[in-house]
C-alpha cells in the first residue's frame, strides 16, 4: 500500500489509513464490502475503503433528515458562515487534498490543485449568496393584497458524483445546498473512495466545532447503495453525475416518485475554428481542451470543427503541437507530465475500440493511437481525420484523450454539426468575425448549454451557471441563479384589506 511509504505521507495528513471506514452519520463506520483504491498511473494500491451497506445507507437518510429539521431554522447568512468555515479549512489542506484526488484520478498536480481550487470558490460564492439570495415582492390585481415569493429549503439532497472530479462535483451541490437550508448525502464514485473520505473529514471537523448535527453525510458503496438513495422518497433532490446511460434511469426513477433531480451527463463537445479565427489561440484551446485531464472531462473537446480553408493546416500544426508533448507523458504526480494516465483499465479499452471503429469508419489516424507498455494506463492522445461529421464513432462519447476533426464549408454547417448530437454540454467558436460571433450565441446558434467564443470548451468557472441541454440532462449547477434548483418556491398572497376579494374578478358569495 502506497499509504505506508514515506513520500505518501500527506494522505496520514488528511487523517487516511490503511484501512477506511467509507460511512459517515456523525461518526465513522463501513460494514459493507472493502474496496481497495489504486494509483492509475502505477496500477499500486493506495489504501482500503470498507464501503456502506443499503442498511447504513438508510441510516445515513433517516440521520441527514433529521439534521435538515435542525438546520433549516439556522438563519441562511449563519449557514453561510459554516460553509465559510468549510472553505478555509479547504484553504489548510489545498496541497494534500489537491495532491489525493490528483494520485486517486490520474490528473496531473495542477489539474488536482485547481479542482480543490474550485471547492474553495464556491464556498467564497456561497458566504455571499447566503446574504443575498432572496425572493420577490409581485404586484396582486386586488386593491391592498401582496403576493411575496420565497426559496425555501427542499430537505435532503443526495450527491451521486463520478470519479473525474471527485472533490468539486460534490463542492458545488454541498456549498450551495447548505446555504440554502438542506442537508447533503453524499455517494462518490467507488472507484475514488479516498477523496470522498478526505473530503469528508475536513467538513467533519467544521461540522464538529460548531455542534452541529450531521448535515453532511457519507455513504461510499455500490449500485446497490446508489439505487436504494435515488429511490428513497426522503431524499428530496437527486444530484447525479455521471453517463448519459445510468443518468436517464436515474431521472426515469426519481421522477416516478415526484422527487427533483439535477442531471450533469455526458457532452460531446465541440470546438469551430472559423476562417477569421486567431488560430495560434485555437491551438492553445485545442490542446489543452482535448488533452487537458486526459480527455476525461464532461466538457472535454471531443470534436474540432475547421473551416475547409484552414482545416489542413490546422491539423499539422496541431499535430506538431501534440508531438511536443510525448516526453510530457507521465506519471501525474511527476513535476514535468502534462498527460497522466487514464482512470482504468476500462477507459483503456474504451480508447482502443473507439480507434478502430474510427479506423473501421474511414479515419485517419494523424496523431497517436497507441496504448503505452508500461505499468499504469497510458495511452497516447489522439487525432483523428477524415471522418464523416455523422460518424457513429464521432457522435459517442469516449472518456479519452480522442479528437475527431471535421472539415466544414463555412459556420453555418459547423453550427449545424455542433447541434446534431445527442449531447448538448459545452462548444465554443474561435472566430474574430462579430457576425458569426453573434450568429453563434443567438437562438440559431449553439444549443449548448455552456456557448463560448474564443476559449475552450473545458475549465468553466464557479461563477456560471454549469451545466447542458439534451442528453446532457438539463441540470444547472454551480453559479447564477443554479441555487434555485435546491429550493422550493413559495407563492404568497397576503389579503391585507379586511374583505375577501377574488382573483379575475369572479363574485362569489352568498
Ligand atoms: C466534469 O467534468 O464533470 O468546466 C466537470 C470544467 C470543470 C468542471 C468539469 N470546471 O471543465
Amino acid at each position: 500500500f502506497l499509504i505506508e511509504q514515506p513520500e505518501y505521507g500527506f494522505l496520514k495528513e488528511l487523517g487516511l489509513e490503511r484501512d477506511n471506514p467509507g460511512v459517515f452519520t456523525g461518526s465513522w463506520q463501513g460494514r459493507g464490502p472493502t474496496v481497495t483504491s489504486y494509483d492509475p498511473g502505477s496500477g499500486q494500491a493506495i489504501a482500503n475503503v470498507r464501503q456502506g451497506t443499503v442498511q447504513e445507507l438508510q441510516q445515513a437518510i433517516g440521520l441527514g433528515v433529521e439534521a435538515y429539521k435542525q438546520w433549516r431554522q439556522v438563519p441562511a447568512p449563519q449557514r453561510g458562515e459554516i460553509v465559510r468555515q468549510i472553505g478555509e479549512e479547504l484553504r489548510k489542506y489545498k496541497e494534500q487534498l489537491g495532491k489525493l484526488v490528483s494520485l486517486e484520478v490520474g490528473k496531473i498536480y495542477s489539474e488536482g490543485q485547481g479542482e480543490v481550487q474550485e471547492f474553495i470558490d464556491i464556498c467564497d460564492y456561497a458566504v455571499g449568496l447566503s446574504r443575498i439570495y432572496a425572493g420577490q415582492l409581485i404586484n396582486s390585481e386586488r386593491a391592498d393584497h401582496t403576493i411575496l415569493e420565497a426559496w425555501r429549503p427542499l430537505g435532503l439532497v443526495g450527491v451521486i458524483s463520478a470519479y473525474n472530479f471527485p472533490n468539486a462535483v460534490f463542492g458545488w451541490n454541498a456549498a450551495i445546498a447548505l446555504t440554502t437550508g438542506n442537508s447533503v448525502l453524499w455517494k462518490g464514485a467507488p472507484s475514488t473512495p479516498l477523496v470522498s473520505v478526505a473530503t469528508t473529514k475536513i467538513v467533519a471537523e467544521v461540522l464538529r466545532r460548531n455542534n452541529l448535527p450531521p448535515v453532511v453525510t457519507l455513504c461510499q458503496g455500490g449500485t446497490d447503495v446508489g439505487q436504494s438513495l435515488v429511490s428513497d422518497q426522503r431524499v428530496s433532490l437527486v444530484s447525479f453525475t455521471g453517463s448519459c446511460q445510468t443518468g436517464r434511469d436515474v431521472g426515469v426513477e426519481v421522477q416516478r416518485r415526484f422527487g427533483k433531480v439535477i442531471l450533469e451527463l455526458g457532452g460531446n463537445n465541440a470546438l469551430i475554428i472559423d476562417k477569421s479565427a486567431n488560430v495560434k489561440m485555437a491551438l492553445d484551446a485545442a490542446l489543452f481542451g482535448c488533452i487537458g485531464t486526459t480527455g476525461q472531462r464532461c466538457t472535454t473537446t471531443r470534436r474540432i470543427i475547421v473551416h475547409e480553408q484552414l482545416h489542413d493546416s490546422f491539423v499539422e500544426a496541431l499535430t506538431a503541437k501534440y508531438s511536443q508533448l510525448k516526453p510530457r507523458i507521465g506519471h501525474q504526480l511527476d513535476a514535468q507530465s502534462l498527460v497522466g494516465p487514464v482512470h482504468t483499465e476500462q477507459n483503456v479499452s474504451n480508447y482502443r475500440k473507439a480507434i478502430e471503429d474510427a479506423t473501421a469508419a474511414g479515419g485517419r489516424v494523424a496523431f497517436g493511437g497507441r496504448v503505452l507498455e508500461r505499468a499504469g494506463y497510458y495511452v497516447e492522445p489522439t487525432i483523428i481525420t477524415g471522418l464523416p461529421h455523422d460518424a457513429s464513432v464521432v457522435h459517442r462519447e469516449t472518456f479519452a484523450p480522442i479528437v475527431y476533426v471535421l472539415k466544414a464549408r463555412n459556420v453555418k454547417e459547423a453550427i449545424a454539426w455542433n447541434n446534431e448530437v445527442e449531447q448538448g454540454l459545452s462548444s465554443a467558436i474561435f472566430t474574430e468575425d462579430i457576425g458569426n460571433a453573434f450568429k453563434w450565441i443567438g437562438a440559431q446558434g449553439s444549443d449548448c448549454g455552456i456557448v463560448n467564443i474564443n476559449t475552450t470548451t473545458n475549465g468553466a468557472e464557479i461563477g456560471g451557471a454549469f451545466g447542458g441541454e439534451k442528453a446532457t440532462g438539463g441540470g444547472r449547477e454551480s453559479g447564477s441563479d443554479a441555487w434555485k434548483q435546491y429550493c422550493k418556491r413559495a407563492t404568497i398572497t397576503v389579503n391585507h384589506s379586511g374583505e375577501l376579494a377574488c382573483a379575475q374578478g369572479v363574485v362569489f358569495n352568498v
